[in-house]
C-alpha cells in the first residue's frame, strides 16, 4: 500500500542510491545486497551509463532483492523501466518528463519523487502531485556530472516546515555532517558516495544508523 511505503520517506530513514562508477569495483547488485542486509529500506536504482537492456536486467534483479528484504525500489529517470520491473516508484528531475505525465502513465499507486533545488520548485512539485521531493544538493557534491551549486541547510529547514509531502535531503551528506542535517529538519536522508564508496558498506551504514537512532528517539543530548 502506498501510504505505508510513504511512511518510510516521512520518517528517519536512509535512502540509498546506486552509483557503480563510485563503488570501488563492486557492481550495483553486490552493493545493494550490502545495503539491504544492513537494514536499508529504500533503494534508488540510478544508472546513467549502461544500455537500456543492461539497466532492465539490473533493475529486475534489484526488484527481486528489494522484495526479499521488504524494501522499496525507486527507479531514477525511466518511467518505462520503473513500470516494467514493477518498481514502487520513480524519481524524476527538473529536465525529465513532467510530474503529471508520470502520474498519468504510472497511476495513483506509484510513488513519484521529484528533484528540487529551491523553494519554487519544491512548492511546484508538491502542487503537481509529487509524493516526495528530493531537495539538494545540501552540501557540495561531486557525484553528478553537472552539479547544481549547494543550496545549504536553511532551505531544508524551510522545506521541512512548509512542504507537506516528505522531503528527502540529498547532496554531499556524510557521516561527518549528518547531525547538521538532522538538526535542520532532515529526516529521510539520501546518500550516494558516502555509502557506495565506503570500503565497508555494512560498517558505514551501521554508523549512520547509530547517529540516526539518536534523533529518532529524541534523546540527542550532545
Ligand atoms: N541529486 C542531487 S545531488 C545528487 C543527486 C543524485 C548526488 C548526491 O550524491 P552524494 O554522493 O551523496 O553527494
Ligand atoms: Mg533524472
Amino acid at each position: 500500500m502506498k501510504s505505508k511505503k510513504l511512511d518510510l520517506l516521512k520518517n528517519y530513514n536512509l535512502y540509498c542510491i546506486t552509483a557503480e562508477n563510485l563503488s570501488l569495483g563492486r557492481n550495483n547488485i553486490e552493493v545493494v545486497k550490502e545495503m539491504l542486509s544492513s537494514g536499508v529500506k529504500i533503494i534508488q536504482y540510478r544508472e546513467k551509463k549502461k544500455t537500456l537492456k543492461e539497466k532492465y536486467k539490473e533493475a529486475l534483479l534489484l526488484r527481486e532483492l528489494t522484495l526479499q528484504y521488504s524494501a522499496i525500489l525507486i527507479v531514477n529517470d525511466h518511467l518505462d523501466l520503473a513500470k516494467i520491473v514493477g518498481a514502487d516508484g520513480v524519481h524524476i528531475g527538473q529536465d525529465d518528463y513532467p510530474i503529471e505525465v508520470a502520474r498519468e502513465l504510472l497511476g495513483e499507486e506509484f510513488i513519484i519523487g521529484a528533484t528540487t533545488h529551491n523553494k519554487e520548485q519544491a512548492k511546484k512539485a508538491e502542487k503537481e502531485g509529487a509524493d516526495y521531493i528530493g531537495l539538494g544538493p545540501i552540501f557540495e557534491s561531486f557525484t553528478k556530472e553537472n552539479p547544481h551549486p549547494p543550496i545549504g541547510l536553511e532551505i531544508l529547514k524551510w522545506a521541512t516546515a512548509n512542504i507537506k509531502i516528505p522531503v528527502v535531503a540529498i547532496g554531499g551528506i556524510k557521516e561527518s555532517n549528518l547531525k547538521q542535517v538532522f538538526e535542520n529538519g532532515g529526516k529521510c536522508i539520501a546518500m550516494v558516495s558516502e555509502i557506495v564508496s565506503s570500503s565497508d558498506i555494512k560498517e558505514k551504514i551501521k554508523n549512520l544508523m547509530k547517529i540516526m537512532e539518536v534523533y529518532k528517539n529524541g534523546t540527542n543530548n550532545s
